[in-house]
């Protein structure tokens, strides 16, 4: 019958991966703990206080450091099939260097990822999200093209460390994010003023700090170890405020998301042609003798192009978009000429960009599978923020309505969505916002040294999901 069509709809296919995720900084604590050395969040949490919502630091966070077992036994309790984490580049390389391993390190990744397997439990690991090794941020950070090569090395000590048991792995969570870091010195670590610049600088060493790892994987393990590598791209659904400003949407995709993920995941390759023409105008108008994008050689687009097993997709939120000159001289914002706002009736949570827009959900993975020729997405994160709580009535609303728009997009449109992990497992460390914004679906006492974990409503109804493999009834309309 229609009936039992319509709820097989929202039935998770077989093989679909579903789990839970977090990041170093954001849980681990253990800032200086067995020899780690410090990284970007270290030192902006430290020296500028005055950034964080609440001054607060990731010193202890959940000290994950020392309490991963009762995250694994969160995640074995919840059904979880896969855990997301990302591991501190300098615990492992306390100078960024290849040079010194950190052995301390090396031990609690290979006790977390035991652990994880011996409950049965996949590990997909981000190499990099976000904990830059300070040693590496004194010679430029991510602006200094030679990171590609330090990062290529990194990545090679975990292949060998942890590659014979860790089979996903994505390169970058966000640079999207992290790139914002050198735009503005009131932004994410290191909170450096360069926009327009650093930014697109950034963009280049990224691109090809994730080749090298994803061709030097190919070389020097895959053959043996059979994992599979992708990147972690975060995207916003842009919706035309009206259909005048389709292009303005358009341009905001590739501006945000397409500066990434058309070298890699296009045929054509390179950054998409309207950020070029952008870019270069814009420098030429402002006086600069050079373009502020630092082109890609013919060699780097090839280099680049195809270097994904997978396409790590987060999403939270959408915007209304029109057309519009705003920020800085220069700037990336300025550059893209789009500006967007949110819909004052879309339900609003505890971060003050993310609204509930469900439907948002399914246009932006049509938007992506049809830009990039339907690749294999893994939802790596979907989440919402309040300020606390283990009634969390909205954070299970948002997680039904948008899987059941995930769902549709698979079952209805086709698109290759292969796996869903939820931001987050437990609530963490928010970056600028401090612990003032929660995302986990267990709750963490922060003002308790043992940092008890309590289910939310959340997890028990993630627990459900994860169990049924499907949308509960109660759920559908
Ligand atoms: C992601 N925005 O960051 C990160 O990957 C996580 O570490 C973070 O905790 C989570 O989402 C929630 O914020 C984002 O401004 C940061 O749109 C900012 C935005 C989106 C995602």
């Amino acid at each position: 019958t229609g009936f039992a069509a319509a709820h097989d709809n929202f039935a998770f296919p077989d093989g679909f991966l579903l789990g839970a995720a977090t990041a170093s900084y954001q849980i681990e604590g253990g800032w200086d703990a067995d020899g780690k050395g410090v990284n970007i969040w270290d030192t902006l949490t430290h020296e500028r206080p005055f950034l964080v919502a609440d001054r607060s630091t990731g010193d202890v966070a959940d000290d994950s450091y020392n309490l991963y077992m009762e995250d694994v036994k969160l995640l074995k309790n919840m059904g979880a099939q896969v855990y997301r984490f990302s591991i501190s580049w300098a615990r492992i390389l306390p100078e960024g260097h290849d040079n010194k391993i950190n052995q301390a390190g090396i031990d609690y990744y290979n006790k977390l990822i035991n652990a994880l397997l011996e409950n049965g439990i996949e590990p997909i690991v981000s190499i990099y999200h976000w904990d830059l090794p300070q040693k590496l941020q004194d010679l430029g950070g991510w602006p200094n093209r030679e990171l590609a090569i330090y990062t290529e090395n990194y990545a090679r000590v975990l292949f060998k460390n942890f590659g014979d048991r860790v089979k996903l792995w994505i390169t970058f969570n966000e640079p999207l994010i992290f790139m914002g870091g050198y735009t503005s010195d009131k932004g994410m670590a290191p909170s450096i003023n360069t926009p327009g610049i650093g930014d697109y600088l950034t963009s280049r060493t990224v691109l090809i700090a994730h080749a090298n790892i994803y061709h030097m994987y190919e070389r020097e393990f895959k053959q043996q170890q059979k994992g599979k590598i992708g990147i972690t791209l975060l995207s916003f659904w842009c919706e035309p405020l009206t259909p005048d400003y389709t292009e303005a949407c358009e341009r905001y995709q590739q501006f945000q998301l397409g500066i990434y993920a058309h070298p890699i995941f296009t045929e054509q390759g390179d950054y998409p042609s309207v950020v070029i023409e952008r870019v270069d105008a814009n420098s030429k108008a402002e006086g600069f003798t050079t373009s502020r994008l630092p082109k890609l050689t013919s060699e780097e687009v090839n280099y680049i192009k195809g270097t994904y097993d997978f396409f790590g997709m987060n999403f939270y939120t959408a915007y209304v978009g029109l057309n519009g000159v705003v920020g800085g001289i220069p700037s990336r914002e300025r550059d893209m000429g789009t500006i967007v706002l949110q819909d004052p009736n879309w339900p609003v949570s505890a971060s003050s960009w993310l609204r509930v827009v469900p439907w948002a959900f399914r246009k932006q993975l049509n938007w992506i599978a049809k830009e990039y020729g339907n690749p294999p997405i893994f939802v790596t994160e979907n989440g919402f923020s309040d300020y606390g709580g283990l009634n969390d009535t909205n954070r299970v609303l948002y997680y039904t309505e948008y899987m059941k728009e995930m769902l549709k997009a698979i079952h209805i449109d086709g698109v290759n969505v292969v796996g869903y992990t939820a931001w987050s497992l437990i609530d963490n460390f928010e970056w600028l916002q401090g612990y003032t914004e929660k995302f986990g679906v267990y709750e963490v006492n922060f003002n308790d040294p043992s940092r008890p974990r309590t289910p939310k409503e959340s997890a028990k109804v993630l627990t459900e999901i994860f169990n049924t493999r499907k949308i509960p009834d109660r759920f559908l309309d």
